[in-house]
C-alpha cells in the first residue's frame, strides 16, 4: 500500500488502463553543455531521486540529458521548471496536472494560486533593492532603524517574516542570488539578536518556564524561522536555549536533560523530504521523556499532516503566545 508521501508525489504503482507517457529517449549532453546531477537537483528542490525518476518515466518530465558515463544531467531551464513544479505541489496541486504543462502555463497556475506574490509594501521593496545592489551597510542600517522604530514583535511579524518570503521569491525568480540570501540572513540574524539580547539576558536566572530549546534537525539548513520563533518565545517570557542548526538527535536529548528543557521547538522549510521529517520526529519523540513537548513550525508542507501524537504543530509565529499560555495552564509548575 502506498504511504502518504508516495500518494502526494504520485509514486504509487501504475493502475490498469493508466495512460503512460512514452519513456523519453536518452539525449546525450552536447560537448561543453552544463547540466546538474540528480543528487544535487533532488537536494536543491527538496525531492527524492526516486521521485524524479518516476516522474520522468510516468510524465516524460523532467527529461535529463546523459553524461558520457550515462548519469542524468538536468539543464538549467528544467531546473527552473522543477522549482516551480515543487512550489505548486506544496500549494496542493497534483503532479499529474502540472508535470505535462509548459512553464508559461505553470506560471499562470502560480499566479492564480497566489504563489510568489508579495503583498505591496514600499519599505520592504526598498530593503530588497538595497540587497540587490549589494549595499550591505545600507541594508543593515535599514533593518536596524526599522527594528528600533517598531520594536521586536512588530519587527519580526511585519519585516523579518515577509522579507524572508520576498528574498526566497526573488531567489526562485532568479532576481536575487545565493550570495544575497547569505547577506540577508547574516544581517537579519544580527539585528534580531541585538534586539532580543537585553530581554533574554534579563530573563535568565529568573526561573521562567517553559524552558524552550530551539534547533533544526539534520538536513534543515534554514535558521531564520527558529530565530524568529525564539524572539516570540522570549516575548512570552520563556527562557530559550538556542542550539542553532542541524543538531543530531542524541545531542538534542543530552541538551534537554542538562538544561531541564520543557519544550523542543523545531523549524522545517520545504527542503527536507517529508519522510525524513516523519522519521526524525518519530525517533526524537521516542528518545525524549514523555513530559517534554515537541512543537514544530515552518513552511514545510509535511507539517500539514498528522505525524505523531506527541508532536504539536504551531501554525505560525502569532499563536506562540497563546500556545505557551496553554502550556502554563496545563503544566504542574
Ligand atoms: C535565507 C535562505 C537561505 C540561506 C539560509 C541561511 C540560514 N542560516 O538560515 C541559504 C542561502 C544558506 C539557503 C540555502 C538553501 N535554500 Co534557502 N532560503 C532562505 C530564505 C530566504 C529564508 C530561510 C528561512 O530561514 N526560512 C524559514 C522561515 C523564515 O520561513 P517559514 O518556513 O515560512 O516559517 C514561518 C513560520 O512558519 C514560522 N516558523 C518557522 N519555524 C518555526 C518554528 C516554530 C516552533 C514556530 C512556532 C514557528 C516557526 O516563522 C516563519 C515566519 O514567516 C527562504 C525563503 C522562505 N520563504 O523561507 C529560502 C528557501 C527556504 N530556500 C530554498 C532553497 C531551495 C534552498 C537551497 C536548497 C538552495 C539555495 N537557495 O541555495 C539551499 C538548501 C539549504 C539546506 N541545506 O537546507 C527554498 C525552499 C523551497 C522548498 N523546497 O520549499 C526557499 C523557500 C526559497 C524559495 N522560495 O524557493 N537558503
Amino acid at each position: 500500500m502506498a504511504n502518504s508521501f508516495e500518494r502526494d508525489f504520485d509514486l504509487e504503482p501504475f493502475s490498469a488502463g493508466e495512460e503512460i507517457s512514452a519513456p523519453a529517449p536518452r539525449r546525450a549532453a552536447a560537448p561543453g553543455m552544463v547540466g546538474i546531477g540528480i543528487g544535487a537537483i533532488a537536494h536543491e528542490i527538496g525531492l527524492t531521486k526516486d521521485t524524479l525518476r518516476v516522474w520522468e518515466r510516468r510524465y516524460g518530465f523532467p527529461r535529463p540529458m546523459r553524461s558520457p558515463g550515462g548519469e542524468r544531467l538536468y539543464p538549467q531551464e528544467q531546473v527552473s521548471k522543477l522549482r516551480l513544479v515543487k512550489r505548486l505541489l506544496d500549494a496542493g496541486h497534483r503532479p499529474s496536472k502540472v508535470l505535462g504543462q509548459s512553464i508559461e502555463v505553470l506560471q499562470q497556475f502560480a499566479e492564480r494560486s497566489g504563489i510568489a506574490q508579495d503583498a505591496p509594501d514600499a519599505e520592504l521593496d526598498h530593503l530588497i533593492s538595497l540587497l540587490r545592489a549589494s549595499a550591505y551597510e545600507e541594508f543593515r542600517f535599514g533593518l536596524l532603524k526599522r527594528a528600533t522604530r517598531d520594536g521586536l514583535e512588530r519587527f519580526v511579524l511585519d519585516v523579518a517574516a515577509p522579507l524572508s518570503a520576498r528574498v526566497g521569491n526573488g531567489w526562485a525568480a532568479g532576481t536575487l542570488q545565493v550570495h544575497h540570501e547569505h547577506l540577508f540572513s547574516e544581517a537579519l540574524q544580527t539585528t534580531l539578536r541585538t534586539l532580543m539580547r537585553p530581554l533574554s539576558d534579563a530573563l535568565r536566572g529568573r526561573g521562567s518556564r517553559p524552558r524552550v530549546l530551539l534547533t533544526t534537525l539534520s538536513g534543515e539548513g534554514h535558521g531564520l524561522g527558529i530565530l524568529m520563533a525564539e524572539a516570540m518565545f522570549t516575548l512570552s517570557e520563556c527562557e530559550c536555549i538556542q542550539l542553532g542548526l542541524q543538531t543530531p538527535l542524541h545531542d538534542i536529548v543530552d541538551a534537554v536533560a542538562v538544561h531541564n528543557v520543557d519544550i523542543v521547538a523545531l523549524s522545517f522549510t520545504g527542503v527536507m523530504p517529508t519522510q525524513s521529517i516523519a522519521h526524525g520526529l518519530t525517533d526524537l519523540r521516542n528518545l525524549l521523556p514523555p513530559q517534554v513537548r515537541i512543537w514544530v513550525g515552518g513552511s514545510s508542507p509535511a507539517l500539514r499532516r498528522k505525524f505523531h501524537d506527541g508532536v504539536h504543530h504551531v501554525a505560525g509565529l502569532t499563536p506562540i503566545d497563546a500556545t505557551v499560555a496553554d502550556w502554563r495552564q496545563s503544566a504542574v509548575l
